[in-house]
């Protein structure tokens, strides 16, 4: 019988705690939903001399939070003495697994910032992992074979794009706000462009690099 009335006060308390505890999370509710509503950069990306350019990478500087690395490392292949592939945009922090897929010694010698980052030999048919932990370009070069060259982008955030073969691009589910957008190819001067995204909406930025 106690426990029967008991039970039956604690369900209105709990309707009554409910109720108020709903009415106080819903303004946080509202918050999440909102910053839910995200748009997207679009745009086309022309640049003279370039020979691929889907090897230009279009990212977003700095987006406010912390973005995780992925849990399983990101392949880049050494193929008849070529880095596939040429190009690589990461997030900081994430692993790379360097394999050697040809039948000759490859050596892996990485620099950011004008320092050498490691110089690792990968004999045939074998592989080696490293974590790239700061933001910036990252070359590699192969010491026996002066035509192997890469780069990899180590980014802030996985706000990036790659154009398609016509040169356009899109970034989507960017959080509204705004933000320094940025055009990077090996060998042409990067551009950069100030962008607001609207709440659910479009921006779109054309850029056109040059040598
Ligand atoms: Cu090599």
């Amino acid at each position: 019988m106690d426990g029967s009335h008991g039970g039956g006060k604690s369900g209105r308390v709990n309707q009554a705690g409910l109720l108020a505890a709903a009415l106080a999370a819903l303004p946080f509710v509202l918050v999440l939903a909102r910053t839910e509503v995200t748009g997207q950069i679009m745009g086309t990306v022309r640049a003279r001399g370039a020979k691929n350019l889907g090897d230009i990478v279009v990212y977003i500087e700095k987006v406010e939070g912390q973005f995780q690395s992925p849990k399983t490392p990101v392949l880049i292949d050494q193929v008849k003495r070529a880095y596939v592939p040429h190009v690589l945009a990461v997030v900081v922090g994430t692993e790379i697994e360097f394999l050697n897929s040809d039948n000759e010694l490859h050596n892996v010698h990485a620099r950011q910032n004008k320092t050498q980052l490691f110089n690792v030999g990968i004999p045939p048919q074998r592989k080696a992992r490293r974590i790239l932990k700061e933001e910036g370009v990252v070359t590699l070069l192969c010491d026996i074979h002066p035509e192997m060259s890469a780069y990899i982008l180590v980014l802030q955030n996985p706000y990036l794009a790659r154009p398609d073969e016509k040169g356009n691009y899109a970034i989507g589910n960017v959080p509204p706000g705004t933000y320094t957008l940025r055009a990077w190819h090996e060998k042409l001067k990067a551009q950069t462009m100030e962008v607001k995204v609207p709440e659910g909406g479009k921006v779109t930025a054309d850029f056109e690099l040059k040598p």
